[in-house]
């Protein structure tokens, strides 16, 4: 029952558009009506007409604890009394710097924003700043939030510059960025033998988790840092998601592959809006007020925002078999998947990372990824909803699991799960 969730869509598309602030909140490729949700506590949301559901969207990312974790919600109210925001330096922005630091020693030095988004695209003009150079390299289905010189796709002629991939985007702004495969080295050492003193960065989702979720070739990451050191480019790993998630150092620990700069969001904030971006000093010393690539925030290191990531690092790194529990209970849904779905159903996972697929029985890029049956998806999508399992409402979005998942509510997923499939094989509709 969604009454009160389609009275409110209803009301929402009055003034703001398609009723959502962020699009894939629509449900648009799902055919449902949104969820509004009026609460979340643990592993569990509860809609605006009192269905509570076991999430894992988790926020896209930031839930990695669990919905409105004790500490931090005390941390939080407390520091709601002593102001929300003073546009100015706290001692919270100087022990998040060294937090992370500590936890991703290659941000040696970090700048703090207020969204994933940001946080890439200062990054980036960084890294023109540092080498001077314009053009950057991104791969086809890694999404790096949406700013303009980003929101681009493969030209006609591959090897030339890409096209604008939204209305708004003038030609101009994408004519620096350019388009290889995930998993391809060919398509990258093309565009680097195209344009060898042009190109100031390779971008990458270390594990790419915006078309599904797709895994790193071995040795892809490695062949990434070596072929952008060979021509002089940086390295930049967008760990907006895997950023703490894979590790407590990120995709970059859990591979052992350090690039030069890292753009962080999501879990960094603890469910509060901050970005971060940051790596070796004599890079980041580019940066405004030291250096000479601007970037400024009014609500950037924002002592609320610092205070729940601040908080959630520190309980990520209080008790690091915190990483042991999550790969456990994803891994269970991952097997009660692979055991029940049979053909035509594809998952991959890496620790509490999950994508599944229907339609392709690998997915190892973007070509695969982009076959996937989304009908199938949406219908897979509904019956969990409809038995209260909140998964993402894309086929190419991510499943997260938290710490607060219950072995309890995990294994009602897993039982949800095998049923669909089972009725599927048994030829339910
Ligand atoms: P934000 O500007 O949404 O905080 O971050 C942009 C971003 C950057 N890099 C990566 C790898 C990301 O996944 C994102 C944002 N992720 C999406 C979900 N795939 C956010 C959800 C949404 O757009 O509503």
């Amino acid at each position: 029952m969604d009454t009160r969730s389609r009275q409110l869509f209803e009301a929402a598309k009055e003034h703001i558009p398609g009723g959502v602030n962020s699009p894939v909140r629509a449900f648009g490729a799902v055919g449902r009506t949104p969820r509004f949700i009026a609460s979340a506590k643990g592993d569990r949301i509860v809609d605006v007409d009192g269905n509570e559901l076991i999430d894992y969207v988790c926020s896209w990312g930031p839930g990695i604890l669990g919905h409105a974790h004790p500490r931090v919600i005390t941390k939080v109210k407390e520091a709601c009394e002593d102001g929300l925001t003073y546009g100015a330096p706290t001692q919270k922005e100087v022990e998040l710097a060294a937090l992370i630091a500590e936890l991703v020693p290659s941000m040696e030095v970090s700048r703090l924003v207020s969204s994933g988004t940001e946080a890439v695209m200062s990054a980036i003009r960084t890294a023109r700043g540092y080498t001077k150079r314009d053009r950057i390299i991104k791969f086809k289905g890694c999404y790096h939030g949406h700013s303009d010189g980003l929101l681009v796709k493969a030209g006609s002629a591959a090897l030339t510059t890409s096209v604008p991939d939204s209305a708004g985007v003038p030609a101009d702004y994408s004519r620096n960025t350019l388009v290889a495969l995930y998993n391809d080295r060919e398509s990258v050492e093309a565009l680097f033998q195209a344009d060898p003193e042009g190109i100031a960065a390779v971008i990458v989702e270390p594990v790419a988790a915006n078309m599904g979720v797709v895994l790193p070739e071995p040795g892809f990451l490695e062949f990434l840092r070596e072929i952008t050191l060979r021509y002089g480019a940086l390295l930049i790993f967008d760990e907006v998601i895997t950023g703490f998630r894979l590790a407590l150092g990120g995709a970059q620990e859990h591979y052992g592959v350090v690039p030069d700069l890292t753009t962080l969001g999501k879990i960094v904030g603890g469910g509060m809006p901050i970005g971060a971006y940051g790596g070796r000093r004599e890079i980041m010393k580019m940066v405004s007020p030291d250096g000479p690539v601007y970037q400024a925030g009014t609500l950037s290191g924002n002592p609320i925002a610092t205070t729940a990531g601040l908080e959630t690092l520190r309980i990520l790194k209080e008790d690091p078999s915190i990483y042991a529990r999550l790969d456990e209970k994803a891994g269970q849904i991952a097997s009660a998947v692979k055991e029940s779905a049979g053909e035509g159903v594809c998952v991959n996972r890496i620790g509490s990372l999950l994508g599944i697929f229907f339609g392709p029985d690998r997915v190892k890029d973007y070509e695969d990824a982009a076959s996937s049956d989304t009908v199938r998806y949406a219908d897979y999508f509904g019956y969990l909803l409809d038995r209260g399992i909140y998964v993402a409402p894309s086929q190419f979005e991510a499943m997260f699991v938290s710490d607060a998942h219950t072995q309890e509510d995990v294994k009602r997923t897993c039982l949800v799960i095998q049923e669909y499939f089972s009725g599927k094989k048994a030829g339910r509709g």
